[in-house]
């Protein structure tokens, strides 16, 4: 389903592209690029430019193993990174699993609520949400960075996260979240081996099922570099797994997502063009 409206979120009748700026010197994905606050705003317009209808601006990185910051060094992070794109007209989305973030964030000009956690690792982050009032990217998440690889534990995957991110939709709901202001994301590589992403992808049709937009993060993941490893299995590296996340990119949007959030914009803004061409070509739209 490519038509889904989030209310206060660009609507282009095609699957969005969220566009990722870490404010962290220690991404996995973009090794601390936009770590400086001026750089991380001209790296945010750039992608606007590139074709991104929405930017996500993260100061803690959730890779594998990855320590938490304190508050305050998130705080000091983004938020005037985000102050100034959404001064520039950006839909800006914050990518925080802490409630003062978030609303200081909202405060800010954000347009989103990103969180990997889904409202667990804040209890009052579903709260804040409620009274922001914008959307909420409720993701499946079974524990911080360090605890999540042995969690990684799955008899059948597709229906275990479908089922939790229910419950935890049912929660944020409880909490006074609003129906429209949700969105899923499966959290591929979040307690998530690659033998679990692939059938989440797979499986996307089922997690739409779920009755909300659903957000697809691949981009750059440690599962497309095995996936392409060398001959002696060396991992490829993720600065060349890029065309693989355009596949993935494109493969998603047939199937239905209603975002993809990647790092490199301007290719994937153009295979999820390609998506919405073909599904018109089949008479989806
Ligand atoms: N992945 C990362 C960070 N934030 N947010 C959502 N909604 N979905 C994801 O899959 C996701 C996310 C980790 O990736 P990065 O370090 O490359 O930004």
């Amino acid at each position: 389903m490519t038509t889904w409206r989030v209310p206060g979120l660009p609507h282009e009748g095609r699957c969005l592209v969220m566009g990722v700026v870490n404010v962290t010197p220690d991404s996995f994905s973009d090794g601390g690029q936009s770590f400086d606050p001026d750089v991380a705003v001209r790296h945010g317009l750039e992608l606007v430019e590139q074709g991104a209808d929405i930017v996500d601006v993260g100061g803690e990185s959730t890779r594998p193993g990855a320590a938490r910051v304190s508050l305050e060094e998130e705080l000091r992070r983004v938020e005037p990174v985000i102050r100034v794109l959404a001064q520039e007209g950006v839909t800006v989305s914050v990518d925080t699993m802490r409630a003062e973030v978030a609303e200081a964030a909202v405060g800010a000009g954000a347009a989103l609520v990103n969180d990997v956690s889904g409202g667990l690792a804040d209890p009052v982050m579903p709260r804040v949400v409620a009274a922001a009032g914008v959307p909420y990217v409720v993701m499946h998440w079974r524990g911080h960075s360090h605890e999540m690889e042995g969690r990684a534990v799955y008899s059948d995957v597709v229906t275990e996260v479908a089922e939790e991110l229910r419950k935890r939709v049912d929660s944020v709901l409880a909490e006074g979240v609003a129906e429209h202001q949700i969105i899923v994301d499966p959290g591929l590589g979040f307690a998530k081996r690659a033998e679990h992403n692939w059938p989440l992808l797979a499986g996307i049709g089922r997690l739409n099922e779920l009755g909300y937009p659903v957000i697809i993060g691949a981009s750059r993941k440690r599962f497309l570099g095995r996936l392409l490893a060398d001959p002696d299995g060396t991992p490829r590296p993720f600065s060349r797994s890029d065309d693989a996340t355009l596949a993935v990119t494109a493969l998603a949007a047939h199937a239905g997502a209603w975002c993809v959030r990647v790092h490199r914009v301007r290719p994937n803004a153009d295979a999820v063009r390609v998506a919405a061409a073909w599904l018109d070509g089949e008479g989806v739209r």
